[in-house]
């Protein structure tokens, strides 16, 4: 892989974007705050003018941003991707979005003669950092083999699953159960609390037995010690609940557990910890 760009450098790109610095990597960065870029540079990436210059002048590109909007407005435009690419070049879309997101970034893609892939990824900050992210390729399958070093610097796995848009599924099965999963936890958290129980005992009760995960210890910790430090921005779990709920009605299926943590999620944006990490979710709950 000669050259490779990245769009994108909030908590989770400005890690995977450097790991592939540092891993060698001849890497071309934007952001739309361009002050994000200059960490970047001062380890050794280039800084493009525009999405569309990057994708002109990058072998393959990634993009990293927060939601379908940001996702969709990376490759649009006079300044966007799509007006970049150029026949052959590739466009690998990390972000969490759903799958008609992805499909018509695919679209547009492959319009200009370009090569996609959607590589949502599951982990947060940390995982970046050391990179160990779980990463859900899907699309363009030459692409796939193409950017396998690259997924290799940023993750642990990376799966391929298919057509464009069972990586975005996946992606948003996965944060579901995450996101039931966190509400519950806070939850049980409260309820033991109140009743006058120690929180660590009951950490470590739980961490004993058949529902010991890294999530709960972790999550577990910070709501402890009211530590709401963001590897995980509350607003982007909310968002994946209201996408998963959201494919539930499209598909039919019913999903009465994650509609209510979705809920739990949209009462903390409006109680003001959008920008908090997801363990924040326990301040509306408890
Ligand atoms: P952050 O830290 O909130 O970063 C979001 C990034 O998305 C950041 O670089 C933003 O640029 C960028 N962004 C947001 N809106 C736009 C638009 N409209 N155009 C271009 N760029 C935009 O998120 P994370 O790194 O934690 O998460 C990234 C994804 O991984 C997300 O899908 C999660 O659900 C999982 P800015 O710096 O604000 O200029």
């Amino acid at each position: 892989m000669a050259s490779v760009g990245f769009l994108g450098l909030g908590i989770m790109g400005k890690a995977m974007a450097a790991n592939l610095v540092k891993a060698g990597f001849d890497v071309t960065v934007w952001n739309r705050n361009s002050e994000k870029c200059a960490e970047l540079v001062a380890l050794g990436a280039r800084q493009g003018s525009t999405p569309k210059d990057v994708a002109a002048s990058c072998d393959i590109t990634f993009a990293m941003v927060s939601d379908p909007e940001a996702a969709l407005a990376l490759c649009q435009g006079p300044d966007g991707v799509a007006a970049g690419i150029g026949a052959g070049r590739g466009y690998v879309d990390m972000s969490t979005v759903n799958d008609t997101t992805s499909k018509t970034i695919a679209g547009l893609i492959s319009q200009a003669g370009g090569r996609f892939l959607e590589a949502p990824v599951s982990g947060t900050k940390k995982p970046a950092e050391d990179g160990t992210l779980i990463i859900l390729a899907a699309g363009d399958q030459s692409l796939y083999n193409d950017v396998k070093p690259a997924f290799e610097v940023m993750g642990k796995m990376s799966p391929y699953l298919g057509d464009v848009g069972q990586g975005a599924n996946m992606k948003l099965v996965v944060n579901m159960m995450m996101g039931g999963m966190l509400s519950i936890f806070s939850e049980g958290m409260s309820l033991g609390q109140k009743a006058g129980l120690d929180g660590r005992q009951i950490l470590d009760i739980v961490d004993a037995g058949a529902m010991s995960n890294p999530m709960f210890k972790g999550k577990g910790a910070m709501l402890l010690n009211e530590n709401y430090t963001t590897s995980f921005p509350l607003k982007h779990m909310q968002k994946d609940m209201r996408l998963a709920v959201a494919l539930g009605d499209q598909l039919e299926q019913p999903l009465p557990t994650a509609a209510i943590a979705n809920e739990a999620f949209k009462q903390a944006i409006k109680a003001g910890f959008a920008e908090e990490d997801i363990a924040a979710v326990y301040k509306v709950i408890k």
